[in-house]
């Protein structure tokens, strides 16, 4: 079967459970995400073939961070296990209802300190498309360097190099992000790229696919020469963080499953809607069984 090998840092996530400032006493939700690792929950639950390559601390948080993949049937043996650092931490507050603050808690974290040494040669050897996305090089210059040397190689082998711009204005400014985030989207044969991301790029490079997300209007696809538009599934959205991930799930599973871009396109979109419809970054993704359940009426009762 295809493998999807992704590349990137893994975080132990706190949720405040209600709006309003942290206080003595408030209610936090654990959980772990990452941009690169939603990507592999969720091309996996897709049926995907998946593996995941990364660094974590040996502490409690690295532990759930495998326990969670490996259960949710990615690959974790290239998945690190750093003595030396901890495991990276987000946060994630609302000061108001529905308005979602991040905060990182990465710097010097075993995720950041990812290298080339790390990379699994045999995984970049066998993979049919790497994915790596931009926030693994705003970590650290030996983290860029890995992203980098991953896409040669994984290239030189013959896989198709996917990567989503995710920028991360906490992590670095466009200045600094603009000639890197620019290199890796040349290099791309799959290019996920948010209509509000596209000032980070010197421009959107013409890669074979390109998935240009506008958030709750949809997507525009650009397959060779065409351009194939689609509005977003309407649902009623809980927590939009994970959407563009769920999205670049969607798309990979499909096309490594063989399905033509424009099918793909509309699996991005579907997989990217079930997220948005639960806490969480990836908690909410679909099973390719229930992707339907969209089409369905919201009174309908299963039995
Ligand atoms: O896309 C969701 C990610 O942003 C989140 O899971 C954590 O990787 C993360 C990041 O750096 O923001």
């Amino acid at each position: 079967m295809s493998l999807l090998l992704t590349l990137g840092e893994v975080l132990a996530v706190v949720n405040a459970e209600e709006p309003g400032p942290p206080r003595v006493g408030s209610g936090f939700r654990l959980t772990v995400a990452g941009a690169e690792s939603n990507v592999a929950v969720g091309a996996a639950r897709l049926g995907a073939d998946v593996a995941f390559a990364g660094r974590v601390g040996d502490d409690e948080f690295g532990r759930l961070a495998r326990t969670v993949l490996r259960g949710e049937g990615v690959g974790v043996e290239a998945l690190v296990t750093d003595p030396g650092a901890p495991t990276g931490l987000m946060v994630k507050l609302q000061r108001l209802p529905g308005a979602v603050g991040v905060r990182y808690y990465r710097a010097g974290s075993a995720g950041s300190r990812l290298s080339p040494d790390d990379l699994p040669d045999d995984l970049l050897r066998a993979a049919s498309v790497l994915h790596v996305s931009g926030v693994t090089p705003a970590l650290s210059e030996s983290a860029r360097a890995a992203a980098f040397c991953a896409v040669e190689a994984a290239s030189a082998a013959g896989a198709l190099i996917s990567f989503d711009v995710n920028y991360r204005s906490r992590l670095w400014t466009p200045d600094v992000a603009r000639p890197v985030l620019s290199d890796l989207a040349s290099r791309a044969d799959i290019l996920f790229v948010g209509e509000d991301e596209t000032h980070v790029l010197t421009s959107v490079p013409d890669a074979p696919e390109v998935l240009l997300k506008r958030g709750g209007r949809g997507c525009a696809g650009r397959f060779g020469g065409t351009e194939t538009v689609r509005p977003a599934r309407r649902v009623a959205a809980v927590d939009p963080v994970g959407a563009g991930d769920a999205f670049a799930a969607g798309y990979l599973a499909d096309r490594l499953a063989g399905r033509p871009p424009a099918d793909a396109l509309d699996t991005a979109l579907a997989t990217g809607a079930f997220a948005v419809t639960q806490p969480g970054d990836w908690e909410g993704l679909p099973r390719r069984d229930e992707l339907a359940l969209l089409d369905e009426n919201p009174e309908t009762v299963q039995r």
